[in-house]
């Protein structure tokens, strides 16, 4: 039996399953690091990483650009007679894409899975027709729902926004594709159900009232937690911060923005955080500021795993390549534990210009090697010992005595004080930060050493 799913027709018919074949091999359509049943530390990779595949941007998405019309002709979508046919063979598609890469989940928006019907009952009608076909083929190819997620940006009736549209009308419309969503989600046993706000934001403050648009996100939110709950799903939800993109400013801006705003509103007892590596650089932060900012709230919960184009101010959604920001990322969700619900999510795409039918296979080779080899780097910076028994001295004055009392909210200022006094200046605070020392030695099992 093959170890891949093929439906009615074979799409990627010169591909077979892909294999680890190690660093030297010359083959572009095998993994050289990702070996998936190779144990670091106490996990698998595959188990650390969770790798999974966005099905809008890989079997949807068709090169067009604001300046150009569709580069890639996906065979899907050309030999099928109508809107739901088209849909069904890109299922077939993508599970039959997804197994023979060995990804072991996928993310989709309810618009990626079902074309909209004429009424509301009609999409959720097409959304469910196709929800069962795909609870089949999940079986079929051994391949999980990692999240789920409404699409509420495309259509033009969400110009101005869906939960926090000033149209009442068009929130209740978007309150039933979310229900739908939901309920999608859960038949497909989803660990997660993400809101990305694509439109909840403004264009101009000058037509906007902001506080009200962002009670509206709020109560919003909390009905959607309310109904799946009801519903008996026990997955995470997440908020995928991006400070800009559609619109001028988005309420969930970066990571920070986001606590907030779930505490504000009390709803960080359900909502986690998916933080995107390219929205990070849009915010103006390191892909491993906004993970480290997430965990140490307490709220860190998974990944949109690609990268920017640090000369372009846009989501360009590259595929990641970058060592060096894999490593500091895998850092950071090792030290937060790893992942539960989560996972990396391929929230990426191939370029316009990619149209080689092999093209969509190597770049997620590339970035499921990229986090490979950043996965082992963070276990060699955790196992060396160096860096984290370096920041545990860093910070060894609050171990014990007045400093420990400090840390336990035992002094008050004018106690602390009177401690500062009593010491005086001598050499205080004139300890090397050694940043380039840790620099220099992360640097090294970079490369392995
Ligand atoms: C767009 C977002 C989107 C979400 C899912 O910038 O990254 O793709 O991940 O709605
Ligand atoms: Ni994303
Ligand atoms: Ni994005």
């Amino acid at each position: 039996m093959a170890d891949y799913y093929v439906g009615k027709k074979e799409y990627f018919s010169k591909i077979t399953k892909i294999k680890y074949e190690g660093p030297k091999s010359d083959n572009p359509l095998a993994f050289k690091y990702y070996d998936p049943e190779k144990k670091i530390g106490k996990k698998k990779m595959k188990d650390h990483l969770r790798f999974a595949i966005a099905y809008w941007h890989s079997f949807c998405a068709d090169g067009a650009d604001p300046f150009g019309s569709a580069t890639h002709a996906h065979p899907w979508i050309i030999d099928a007679k109508t809107p739901m046919e088209a849909a069904e063979h890109k299922m077939d598609a993508a599970f039959e894409f997804i197994s023979k890469l060995g990804a072991e989940f996928y993310c989709f928006h309810d618009r990626d899975m079902a074309p909209e019907g004429a009424s509301p009952a009609e999409s959720e009608k097409n959304l469910f027709t196709l929800v069962a076909r795909a609870k089949k083929l999940q079986k079929a190819a051994g391949v999980k729902l990692l999240w789920g997620t409404a699409n509420l940006f495309s259509h033009p009736r969400f110009m101005n926004g869906a939960a926090t549209n000033p149209e009442f009308g068009v929130v209740a419309l978007a309150a039933a594709q979310v229900k739908a969503a939901i309920d999608a989600t859960i038949e497909l046993g989803g660990q997660g159900y993400t809101f990305w706000g694509g439109r909840e934001g403004y264009m101009s403050l000058i037509n906007t009232d902001l506080k009200k648009e962002k009670d509206h996100l709020a109560r919003f939110l909390g009905m959607a937690r309310d109904y799946a709950r009801k519903q008996g799903f026990k997955g995470a939800f997440y908020i995928e911060p991006k400070p800009m993109e559609p619109s001028k400013h988005q309420y969930d801006y970066d990571t920070e923005t986001v606590i907030g705003f779930l505490r504000h509103y009390g709803l960080d007892k359900d909502f986690r955080l998916n933080i995107e590596a390219n929205h990070a650089e849009l915010a103006g932060h390191d892909f491993a500021h906004e993970l480290e900012t997430a965990a140490a709230a307490g709220l860190f919960g998974s990944v949109d795993a690609n990268r920017g184009e640090p000369r372009n101010g846009w989501d360009t959604d590259q595929f990641p390549t970058s060592y060096y920001e894999t490593a500091l990322a895998m850092y950071a969700i090792l030290k937060a534990g790893g992942f539960t619900t989560g996972g990396l999510n391929f929230d990426a795409k191939i370029r316009r210009n990619s149209v080689d039918p092999t093209d969509l296979f190597i770049a997620h080779i590339g970035g499921m090697d990229t986090f490979a080899v950043g996965l082992e780097i963070a276990q060699r910076i955790i196992s060396g010992g160096v860096i984290p028994g370096f920041v545990k001295k860093r910070y060894s004055s609050f171990n014990s005595g007045d400093g420990a009392k400090f840390d336990k909210g035992e002094l008050t200022l004018d106690q602390l004080a009177r401690i500062g006094t009593a010491a005086g200046y001598g050499k205080a605070g004139l300890t090397s930060g050694k940043q380039e020392y840790l620099e220099n030695i992360l640097n090294q099992y970079l490369l392995g050493l």
